[in-house]
């Protein structure tokens, strides 16, 4: 498995950032963001996890608002162990 630490997701600290999460499987699954909540829509629902039903795409945004280091995930632990995981970074 690849370092998930060594080619991170890198936002500007108050932007408003989209993320599209693209599930081309035929599983489920639920798409886990530390450190943030994200939104659904434009006046959906704010949430840190999503479902990603199998064939679908599901675009969320959040504010990056919270300087660090964080994991984004599969919550299903033995699809986050076979590197479905990323990690999203701040620009210094
Ligand atoms: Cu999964």
């Amino acid at each position: 498995m690849s370092d998930p630490a060594a080619h991170p997701l890198i936002v500007e600290a108050g932007e408003r950032v989209r993320l599209d999460f693209v599930n081309r499987s035929t599983m489920w699954h639920p798409m886990h963001l530390h450190g943030h909540t994200y939104q659904l829509a434009a006046d959906g629902p704010r949430k840190d996890t999503v479902i990603v039903l199998p064939k679908k795409t599901v675009s969320v945004a959040f504010d990056a608002d919270n300087p660090g280091q964080w994991m984004l995930h599969c919550h299903n632990a033995y699809h986050a162990e076979a590197g479905m995981m990323a990690v999203l970074g701040y620009r210094a």
